[in-house]
């Protein structure tokens, strides 16, 4: 199971716009998602979430700006290798302009205009909740393609 975070940049409040970045390499390759990685050996999830806003597309933010919304356990059967535990993050102020890096394109979305059907098929579910300022947790099995949805549970408060 690989610790990770994913930090969601947006823009209003309730959110308006969202900075997404296609992902150009490894994990999750040809998706949009947020931005966000694994966490290392002492490292905080604070921490890892903003050094990977960095590295993936060279804003930078403080930790004490991270607004955790929520926990999502990923479970792929055929390859148990990418099982992922991921620690949501919205952020709403940062510095400098995102910018593309080797790993990652970013690019604004308006809220009603998410392109889900370019993202993990589970974002439909929760990413929603979490832009109308709910928290969410659950856990998603993903199926033998490892890119439907089998089964999924989401608790929203
Ligand atoms: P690395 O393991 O490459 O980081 N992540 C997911 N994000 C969404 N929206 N859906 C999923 O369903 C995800 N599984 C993982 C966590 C992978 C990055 O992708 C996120 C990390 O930010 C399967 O270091």
């Amino acid at each position: 199971m690989r610790s990770t975070t994913l930090c969601l940049p947006v823009q209003g409040n309730p959110a308006e716009r969202i900075l997404l970045g296609m992902k150009k390499t490894g994990f999750g390759r040809g998706k949009y998602n947020g931005f966000g990685g694994k966490i290392e050996d002492g490292e905080t999830p604070e921490a890892a979430a903003v050094r990977e806003l960095a590295e993936e597309c060279g804003i930078v933010a403080a930790e004490s700006d991270l607004e955790p919304v929520g926990r999502l356990v990923f479970t792929f059967p055929a390859r148990p290798e990418d099982d992922h535990d991921v620690q949501l993050y919205i952020i709403r102020k940062w510095q400098g302009q995102p910018a593309e890096t080797s790993e990652m394109k970013p690019v604004w979305f308006a809220v009603g205009d998410i392109p889900y059907n370019e993202m993990w098929a589970d974002d439909s579910y929760w990413l929603p909740a979490v832009l109308k300022g709910k928290k969410v947790s659950g856990e998603v099995y993903f199926s033998e393609d490892n890119e439907e949805v089998d089964g999924i549970t989401i608790r929203t408060e």
